[in-house]
């Protein structure tokens, strides 16, 4: 059975430190504002946090902090998006409700792992 069939606490599937911009609200254009986020995938959402290192260390426990902001995976679109960034490695998350991130990391591994891991649940979401 899929981790949350039984609707307990979902499964963290990964955390990690990517930098981030927002490029879009409902469909409207913003300014880029790029800024390390920890982020975190639980479940059908991506959660996004401050950077760690901005913070107190006893700031930054799970239960402790919230989040700046969340984006629910389902019916959202990923692609490569190297094209709109002098940065290398960059994708771009698309939600259903037309808010669009970058998301980008200097570490081809991690970047490549992360891209993997949401298409993965994006995919799942979209055969349910
Ligand atoms: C932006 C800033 C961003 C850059 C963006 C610039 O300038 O340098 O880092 O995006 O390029 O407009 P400002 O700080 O004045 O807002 P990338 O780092 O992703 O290239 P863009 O306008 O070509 O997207």
């Amino acid at each position: 059975s899929s981790p949350d069939s039984d609707g307990g606490t979902p499964e963290l599937e990964k955390a990690g430190l990517l930098n981030k911009t927002k490029i879009a609200e409902g469909g409207r254009k913003l300014r880029k504002n790029w800024s390390p986020s920890w982020v975190v995938l639980v479940g059908n959402s991506l959660v996004f946090f401050k950077d760690p290192k901005s913070q107190t260390p006893s700031s930054w426990k799970p239960g402790n902090s919230r989040p700046e902001s969340s984006v629910d995976l389902r019916g959202a679109k990923l692609n490569w998006a190297n094209d709109l960034s002098s940065k290398k490695n960059v994708f771009k998350l698309r939600t259903i409700t037309g808010n669009e991130f970058l998301l980008q990391s200097d570490t081809d591994s991690l970047i490549r792992e992360w891209y993997n891991t949401i298409k993965n649940v994006i995919d799942r979401l979209d055969r349910e």
